[in-house]
């Protein structure tokens, strides 16, 4: 059984209070390891006058995992089109070829859309629009495409509420075979599941850790594995959680009870998890993925 454990000595991320769009609140990163470093896309929240619960997404990347640098100014910021009015939120990051793909959620208080921009460096970010809109499944969000084609097409994971998704598309815009993976089936996944961090290759299948929301809307992680040539197959789920919020910053914050992933490494057989902390925070938990492989 899988169960994760907390590294280093708290949060790898906290807000600068000195950084107007970041004073208040880091959470819910993307992470990729690539040339040797672990990078985060991160959304960060800004409680000024106006700006309700307004989302940015910042920069930051570090060496060893746990110390982290990070750009002074935002790499997207709300605002810039309509759809995304009142933000960008919780990126999914892959990186396909020479470039990386970053789903995020594009809300306008109204609507929560997929959208989908595209960096050769990860600080400049060329907006591709909404990529699967609400008219196709209703609101959606919890996007990541997966970091290889499969088939021979590009594939989408996303989250119209309650249940995980995935669709197919030859290019990034039109989206077919819309196919729900997976369901709520634990209790401390009642409410609703929804894609955590971007699918990982491994030699038995896709990893996907993904969270759960109970009746009380304490949200958890779990991990299911995919099929690798055709992951709409779902080979195993583990009926324990992985990660369940229990230290301060995990109990109380801008939303309670929260742990919330939106990437993850796999560094070997060690798998690190960052995950947003009560919507404030940013932590990492890492585990030994053999303990959900071995017997599959
Ligand atoms: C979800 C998402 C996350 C957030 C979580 C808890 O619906 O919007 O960004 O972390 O709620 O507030």
């Amino acid at each position: 059984m899988l169960q994760l454990k907390r590294a280093g000595d708290g949060p790898v991320l906290k807000p600068r209070p000195e950084v107007p769009w970041e004073k208040d609140t880091v959470f819910n990163a993307a992470a990729i390891h690539d040339k040797g470093k672990f990078h985060l896309l991160y959304r960060a929240v800004a409680h000024n006058p106006g700006d309700r619960n307004r989302s940015w997404i910042g920069y930051a990347w570090s060496s060893d995992g746990l110390h982290f640098e990070r750009l002074d100014k935002p790499v997207l910021s709300p605002g810039e089109v309509p759809e995304e009015s009142q933000g960008v939120e919780d990126p999914r990051v892959v990186k396909i070829g020479r470039t990386f793909y970053m789903c995020y959620t594009a809300y306008d208080l109204k609507r929560t859309q997929v959208a989908l921009a595209t960096s050769s460096d990860l600080v400049h970010w060329k907006r591709q629009g909404v990529i699967l809109s609400n008219t196709v499944l209703g609101n959606n969000k919890d996007a990541s495409l997966f970091p290889q084609k499969i088939g021979g097409r590009y594939c989408l994971m996303h989250r119209p509420v309650p249940d995980i998704y995935l669709s197919f598309g030859d290019d990034l815009h039109t989206w077919t075979d819309h196919t729900r993976i997976m369901q709520p089936e634990f209790e401390w996944e009642a409410t609703k599941i929804g894609g955590g961090a971007q699918p990982i290759q491994t030699k038995k299948g896709w990893l996907l850790v993904y969270h759960g929301v109970d009746k009380t809307m304490t949200y958890r992680l779990g991990v299911a594995l995919l099929d690798l040539d055709d992951p709409t197959k779902v080979l195993k789920r583990q009926r324990e959680f992985i990660l369940q919020p229990e230290l301060a910053w995990e109990l109380k914050g801008d939303v309670s009870n929260v742990v919330f992933t939106c990437g993850a490494v796999l560094l070997g057989k060690e798998l690190w998890v960052y995950y947003g902390c009560a919507d404030s925070v940013i932590g990492v938990a890492k585990g030994n993925v053999d303990d959900f492989l071995n017997d599959v």
